[in-house]
């Protein structure tokens, strides 16, 4: 070999060995969320709006025989609808388009039982159409609930001609209104009501053609589950994952619904829906609830993994009640005030080990980043012990939230994880997902603080961390 050829072969090594591929992340562990999942996830703040016959009648439940007439909601006004729930920090609203009660909020062209027969607008007003475009206006996402249970309708009953009217009602709100983000079957009826199937598998199958990106919340998902209570609490324990042919719509086993299914096959993660009033309709007796339960309900539900479904009824005018609106600008405020300083950002990270090593994509440090979901810190998988430990090198933080984040979009991986501070074991707990909060009972003043996952279905992957100092919390009373 000449010299020349020598140097070249030398040369072309050297720059092979100079293009250093990163390793790439783990396999994803099955199941996984879709896109539209995933967009809901992050929302974290959904609110709801119940409104309809029943918010002039005082009851919760309407018979089907209310007179049309009492429906003149006169200052009616959906642009404050959604002003509220934008500056409230809310990216979605979700309108009874129609309750048990059968009243159709829009002139459903199967049925008059509907605002085309009240006095409201003269007859010729729309209130599913009013939201979409102060939605739209707004720049908030929609959706819809259509009670499947439907006290008025003759046909209910009948099994054909009621899923014809139903999947008729379907086909009209979800073709009229521009996009729709999500839409709730409730499994919801009286125990007197008439005996009948509904074609849940039609009906999904139509709104998946009609609405590319929507999510479809029932007790059993697909894309939504409920989480079992009407509180707003989520379990302590809280899978993403259950086996949807274990859950029937309407007569489920809330337990299972709540937890979640550490080896489920499907991901349809929980929703928690609870009103900010004791009813889903607005009463002229009822109050909001206080800031420190509305501050519990958030811990219980965003901090466990799940998204927050806050109703907030409009009032029998058609506006949002001053009260409401009051609390839920204190609500958001106290969110700010406990999120904004996040004390681990001021801290040096290190980790047990790290997938591909220390010059890889997966250190520690990513735990500190805006991304909650695609950078994450992963251990290697050679050892067995994972653990992540910031440091604030001899400086003393005080903190009584911790908030952990694992990267949910290559599965939910977590079942068990501790948390030390100097040493000490402060939480002793299980799932995460894709946000944990935990609220301590007591200040933690500490120079290190170390999380440690005992018990994972394959690698964790963590995606966030964060500790923050919560004013308005004094522990459990
Ligand atoms: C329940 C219904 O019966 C309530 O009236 C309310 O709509 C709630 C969200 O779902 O099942």
């Amino acid at each position: 070999m000449n010299m020349v050829l020598f140097m070249l072969l030398i040369l072309a090594s050297a720059l092979e060995f100079s293009v250093s591929w990163t390793t790439p992340p783990p396999l994803p562990i099955l199941p996984i969320p879709t896109r539209s999942q995933l967009k809901w996830q992050t929302r974290e703040l959904i609110m709801f709006f119940h409104f309809g016959v029943n918010t002039f009648t005082d009851s919760e439940w309407g018979t089907g025989h209310e007179d049309p007439a009492i429906f003149n909601p006169t200052e009616l006004d959906t642009r404050q609808w959604v002003d509220v729930a934008a500056n409230a920090g809310f990216s979605l609203v979700i309108l009874t388009a129609k309750h048990h009660d059968g009243f159709c909020l829009w002139p459903s062209k199967y049925t008059d039982h509907s605002v085309a027969s009240s006095p409201w607008r003269g007859g010729k007003g729309d209130v599913v159409g009013e939201l979409a475009a102060a939605a739209k206006g707004r720049g908030l996402d929609f959706g819809l609930y259509l009670s499947p249970w439907d006290r008025h309708e003759r046909s209910y009953g009948k099994e054909k001609d009621y899923n014809e009217y139903y999947m008729g009602q379907l086909e009209e709100l979800l073709n009229r209104y521009g996009s729709v983000s999500e839409i709730w079957f409730d499994g919801a009826k009286g125990s007197n009501a008439p005996n009948m199937t509904y074609y849940f598998q039609s009906w999904f199958g139509m709104v998946k053609e009609l609405q590319g990106s929507i999510n479809i919340f029932s007790d059993a998902g697909p894309d939504v589950r409920w989480v079992g209570d009407e509180k707003g609490y989520a379990g302590t324990t809280c899978w993403s994952m259950v086996n949807r042919t274990s859950i029937q719509i309407g007569t489920s086993n809330v337990g299972y619904l709540n937890k979640g299914d550490h080896s489920g096959v499907d991901w349809v993660p929980p929703e928690c829906d609870v009103s900010i009033r004791t009813g889903w309709f607005w009463h002229k007796s009822q109050k909001p609830k206080s800031l420190s339960h509305l501050l519990n309900i958030y811990y219980n539900s965003v901090g466990r993994n799940c998204v927050l479904l806050l109703n907030v009824p409009p009032n029998s005018s058609g506006l949002i009640s001053g009260p409401d609106i009051q609390r839920l600008m204190e609500f958001r405020k106290a969110i700010d005030t406990i999120f904004t300083i996040d004390l681990a950002s001021g801290s040096s990270i290190k980790a047990s080990s790290q997938r591909g090593g220390s010059d890889s994509s997966f250190g520690p440090i990513n735990v500190l980043d805006d991304d909650h979901l695609w950078t994450f810190w992963a251990p290697s998988e050679k050892t067995n012990s994972h653990w992540i430990e910031l440091d604030w090198e001899g400086k003393e933080v005080r903190f009584n939230v911790v908030r952990i984040q694992e990267a949910v979009g290559l599965g939910q991986r977590i079942k068990s994880h501790e948390i030390y501070a100097d040493g000490k074991m402060i939480v002793d707990a299980t799932t995460v997902g894709y946000k944990r909060l935990h609220r301590l009972d007591w200040v933690v003043s500490a120079r290190t603080v170390r999380i440690r996952v005992v018990e994972s279905r394959g690698v964790p992957l963590i995606s966030s961390v964060g500790l923050y100092f919560d004013p308005f919390w004094h522990g459990k009373q």
